[in-house]
């Protein structure tokens, strides 16, 4: 166990390895940012908006926030959610928190009351750190429930107009004060798992082990400081922040572009302005640039597309280079650590029908049978993954640490996969229960508990259905006792403070849920059954 228990960390043997191996060096995720030299301290770290921010600016920034946690009582293994959109603050707010040694959870800005308290109460939050207003939310509005209902949370940092909160402004100091150097093997950061339960399971990422992940990963990428690495995924989410990403084109010196979103009316004019060198795509946006690129005359030579999240259609990726003129790269990865992709260089067909070899070289995957025997390339089974990022355990999660594990420390990804006859990973379908809408995964156990409040809901059934744009869609199947409308669900859920990511976006009525000779509900003979009643359009599918 690690961190007073919350989490079973990497075996010490295994660690060794890994430091002897020289994956994990001892860095500090606090010293991005830091200049070697006054030519870097100059070079613009971070672009945003119109705005443009050079490494020494971020440097002392970061150092400013980080003596004003230290001047308000934060403490080195702290917990503090971070809600931020891709602002430069995420950026200064994150490193400040790494100098202090204080926990970033990192939560998405559409989470709302429910999954914000959750996340609070879990981890013992101190602290909460939003904007005060993004696309139309007042989050100021949603910290006041949130401290209402997380005693913990003794201070909400409010990056514009604080109301009764403190602003970003006012927490920081320019008394320096010695900063403490944390442990490079302790905890840097906690993601949130694309979860399969009724709440988010939290990984524990260390210095150590994310550090390698931006090294590796960039310098696979071909990604060094003359790089420019655009952000228009969310940077809290580990494909954006951290594969290099954001933090990864920091601590290779290059520049971060961040825009709001990947829609193509801000995407494109950005790629033509600032020229950025990778980007990284869910499936469900590659179809839309592909759709609108000629509509907007887009020219995207010289961009390398990290695509992943989710299946990317073979159809598709072969369309790619061609139509955009970029360089296509597929990545399968989690937030948990594994990484398997594509590099650059790689044969287009391995790039267009595969998702490539994992990082480093001590990673460990085995495809496996449903008893754990590996079985032979070229056939499906479960995905198990080991290695110097992938975690051993979540935080505080021992029952689901007993179920996600292997005795012998491998994560059960939950996804079906196989190996190719040279060695690359395809991925073919999963076994967790999770709507993969677009990149953003919605478990449906969290899903159905939160329906089955509703009054005239008897029995729910929440599962993914095929859309063309997003490649899967959440539909509610429900027993119900009174007449409901998909309106009205939506309704329900906004009121409970789930996130809008997570309401279904159809709803079915059916007089009885099919069930498994076990007694739970057959979701296989569900989608199937809602498949067959769409082609023959009779379904009550809203
Ligand atoms: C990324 O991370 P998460 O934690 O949001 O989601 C992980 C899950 C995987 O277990 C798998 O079910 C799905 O997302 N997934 C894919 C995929 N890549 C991820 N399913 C099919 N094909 C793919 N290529 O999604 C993530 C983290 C880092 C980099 C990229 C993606």
């Amino acid at each position: 166990m690690n961190g007073r228990g919350d989490f079973p960390g990497t075996p010490p043997a295994d660690a060794a390895r890994y430091r002897r191996d020289g994956y994990w060096r001892g860095e500090r995720l606090g010293d991005l940012l830091r200049t070697a030299d006054d030519r870097q301290a100059g070079k613009i770290a971070v672009v945003a908006g119109r705005r443009r921010w050079s490494y020494a600016e971020l440097d002392h920034w970061a150092d400013r926030i980080a003596w004003g946690l230290l001047e308000r009582g934060f403490q080195p293994g702290d917990r503090v959610v971070v809600q931020l959109p891709n602002i430069v603050e995420f950026v200064v707010v994150c490193v400040a928190l790494f100098r202090v040694g204080v926990i970033p959870v990192l939560a998405l800005p559409a989470h709302r009351q429910t999954e914000i308290t959750q996340l609070c109460l879990h981890t013992d939050a101190t602290g909460y750190v939003v904007a005060d207003r993004y696309r139309g939310m007042d989050y100021r509005a949603l910290a006041r429930d949130v401290v209402a209902a997380a005693p913990t949370v003794r201070r909400v940092i409010v990056v514009g107009e604080p109301d009764e909160f403190v602003a970003l402004t006012d927490l920081e100091s320019t008394s320096a004060r010695a900063l403490p150097a944390p442990d490079p093997s302790s905890v840097a950061l906690l993601l949130l798992s694309g979860g399969t339960t009724g709440t988010a399971k939290l990984i524990p990422r260390t210095h150590d082990d994310y550090a390698f992940q931006l090294r590796a990963t960039a310098e696979q990428m071909g990604f060094d400081a003359a790089g420019v690495y655009l952000a228009v995924v969310p940077v809290a989410h580990n494909a954006g922040l951290g594969c290099p990403g954001v933090l990864g084109a920091l601590r290779a010196g290059a520049t971060a572009v961040l825009a709001a979103t990947p829609s193509p009316d801000e995407a494109f004019p950005l790629i033509a302005a600032e020229h950025p060198t990778l980007t990284t795509l869910m499936p469900s946006f590659v179809t839309l640039w592909l759709d609108l690129a000629m509509e907007f005359d887009a020219d995207l030579s010289g961009l390398v597309l990290e695509v992943g999240g989710a299946r990317l259609p073979e159809q598709i990726a072969r369309r790619v280079e061609p139509e955009l003129g970029c360089t296509l790269t597929q990545w399968f990865g989690m937030g948990e650590g594994p990484l398997v992709f594509t590099r650059p260089g790689d044969d287009p067909e391995r790039r267009y029908t595969t998702q490539g070899r994992p990082l480093s070289e001590a990673d460990e995957w085995r495809i496996v049978d449903d008893a754990d025997h590996e079985v032979r390339p070229e056939t499906v089974g479960h995905l198990l993954f080991r290695g110097p990022t992938t975690i051993r355990g979540y935080y505080r999660a021992e029952a689901a640490n007993a179920s996600a594990f292997t005795a012998d420390g491998f994560l059960r990804t939950g996804d079906l996969a196989r190996r190719t006859a040279d060695g690359c990973l395809v991925v073919e379908g999963r076994v967790k229960d999770i709507v993969n809408r677009g990149g953003e995964k919605v478990s449906a156990e969290e899903v159905e508990a939160h329906i089955l409040a509703h009054p005239a809901v008897r029995r729910v059934s929440v599962v993914a259905v095929p859309d063309r744009l997003m490649g899967e869609k959440t539909c509610a199947v429900v027993v119900s006792g009174a007449a409901l409308t998909l309106g009205e669900l939506r309704d329900f859920l906004d009121g409970r403070g789930v996130a809008e990511y997570k309401w279904p976006d159809q709803l079915a009525t059916v007089a009885e849920l099919p069930l498994t000779h076990l007694g739970k509900v057959d979701k296989v003979a569900l989608r199937r059954d809602l498949a067959g009643k769409a082609d023959s359009r009779q379904a009550s599918v809203i």
